[in-house]
């Protein structure tokens, strides 16, 4: 059996019922063949595929709070500190009921590549909860945060490992975390990205992300001789992600007539408003039928069981911003047969295996989160290195290293593609491209 069929195996063998973690390594080791086959005995001999899907530290560990009511709840907290080759471990914490040790592993896993292509020095890392922020007070969140960074503050620090926010954890999560780290260790560092402007954030680091994906779906346009201008986009999501790509594909003259959330989404043929979307969302924390309330020409529509909604209307671009596996192989046949041609990924793994492999065999052109939602985590590390220096930039600078950052993702992968026979196949060449500079790092500093 080849190495990487085995080492496939193998994970699959050690991580029962961690589905997520097995599509997102299979993804990449897949990707990997043609790399790891041409010299297998040595990557063999090193176990270095075994290494790189093993998670160099799990931190595990309970959540006691107590809500409005008096009544003590109980969580699960996750950090899962999975490769720190090029850097100190970096990526977000997700507030979700969903989550649970695999999604962590699936997103870390991830975020080895995705930070090894943003070309700056962090490693991989993801953490998180089971906890529902929905309906929760501000009180209830601040005890939540608190009690979480009690037990969280021991594993992380400034050259250590920087946590930042994901699903569920924002500007007011990360401020509530920031402020228990600082009371516990009596040290004002840039142990997490996403702050206060107030208090060492970064200007642009909240737009980042979703920045970031459209000037990387701006760079796939180009290539094939087209642009953002007159073309129908539609979104799904309507979090921080989504807001932000629907802002800056506007202003670069799209159209964008979706956006969604958990229970429902939106079709605006006008084009979403995003002034109140964010009103809706970032504001009021409220349902996607007080934006369909608020203007005349959106429809909303109650998500019904095992339908996405967004993926059956008629659009050129489609950008994925919700969440893993939220679109699947009949979606991405109603893309195709819609005659849309792009489609970029905003959220972590929103495509299932079928669907990303139906898109790429009929005409899709499809770059992966790993590489077109990296500028978060790059203006993460931008973030760092303000902190480090103890200045600020301005938006101005900061949004110009997002831009040329993301450029650079978009020659890198498709060089990589190019380079190992698979020219077009933004999927290969984002993950080759990430895992040589990993490997030859880890290969670098021996056994550890
Ligand atoms: P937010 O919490 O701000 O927004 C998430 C959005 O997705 C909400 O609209 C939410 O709906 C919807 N959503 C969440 N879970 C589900 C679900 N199970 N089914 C359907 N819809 C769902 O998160 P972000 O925008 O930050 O994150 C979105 C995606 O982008 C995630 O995959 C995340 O990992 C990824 N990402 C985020 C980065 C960042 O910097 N924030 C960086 C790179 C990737 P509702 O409001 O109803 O919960
Ligand atoms: O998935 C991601 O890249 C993030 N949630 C952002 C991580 C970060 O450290 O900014």
């Amino acid at each position: 059996m080849s190495y990487v069929d085995e080492v496939y195996d193998l994970v699959v063998a050690k991580n029962p019922a961690q589905p997520e973690f097995h599509q997102a390594v299979k993804e990449v080791l897949e990707s990997l063949r043609v790399v790891i086959e041409a010299n297998e005995e040595e990557y063999r001999k090193q176990a270095l595929l075994e290494r790189l899907v093993t998670p160099e530290r799990q931190i595990l560990f309970r959540v006691p709070w107590v809500d409005d009511k008096g009544q003590v709840q109980v969580n699960n907290g996750f950090r899962i500190q999975f490769n720190s080759a090029i850097g100190p471990y970096k990526g977000g914490l997700r507030f979700h009921p969903s989550v649970n040790l695999g999604i962590i592993k699936f997103l870390g896993f991830e975020q080895i590549f995705k930070n090894s292509l943003t070309g700056l020095p962090i490693g991989g890392g993801k953490g998180g909860s089971d906890f529902d922020p929905k309906g929760k007070s501000d009180r209830e969140i601040m005890a939540f945060c608190q009690s979480f960074m009690t037990e969280l503050f021991r594993h992380i620090g400034a050259d250590t490992d920087v946590p930042a926010g994901d699903i569920g954890v924002g500007g007011r999560e990360i401020g509530y975390l920031y402020g228990q780290y600082k009371r516990i260790r009596d040290v004002y560092e840039g142990v997490l990205t996403g702050k206060g402007l107030t208090y060492g954030g970064s200007l642009a680091r909240t737009e980042a992300t979703g920045y970031g994906l459209v000037y990387i779906t701006n760079e796939l346009l180009k290539d094939h001789g087209d642009s953002f201008e007159g073309k129908t986009v539609v979104v799904s999501g309507a979090g921080n992600v989504a807001i932000y790509a629907i802002q800056k594909a506007q202003k670069l003259g799209a159209k964008v007539v979706s956006c969604s959330d958990s229970t429902g989404w939106i079709y605006d043929p006008e084009g979403i408003d995003v002034d109140l979307l964010k009103e809706v969302k970032e504001v009021k924390r409220a349902r996607l039928t007080e934006y369909a309330a608020a203007r005349k020409s959106a429809e909303y529509h109650e998500k019904k069981n095992g339908e996405h909604g967004v993926w059956n209307i008629k659009c050129d671009v489609a950008l994925p911003c919700a969440t893993q596996n939220e679109l699947d192989l009949d979606d991405a046949k109603a893309l195709v047969a819609n005659g849309c041609k792009y489609v970029c990924e905003g959220a972590n793994m929103p495509s299932t295996i079928e669907a990303t492999q139906y898109m790429q065999q009929n005409g899709i052109f499809f770059i992966c989160g790993k590489a077109s939602n990296a500028g978060g985590v790059a203006t993460s590390a931008l973030e760092m290195s303000q902190n480090s220096e103890r200045l600020s930039w301005s938006f101005d600078e900061v949004d110009a290293k997002l831009q040329g950052i993301m450029q650079g993702i978009y020659k890198n992968i498709s060089e990589a593609a190019k380079k190992y026979g698979k020219e077009g196949d933004y999927v290969a060449g984002a993950n080759i491209a990430g895992f040589l500079k990993v490997a030859e790092a880890m290969k670098a500093q021996g056994i550890v």
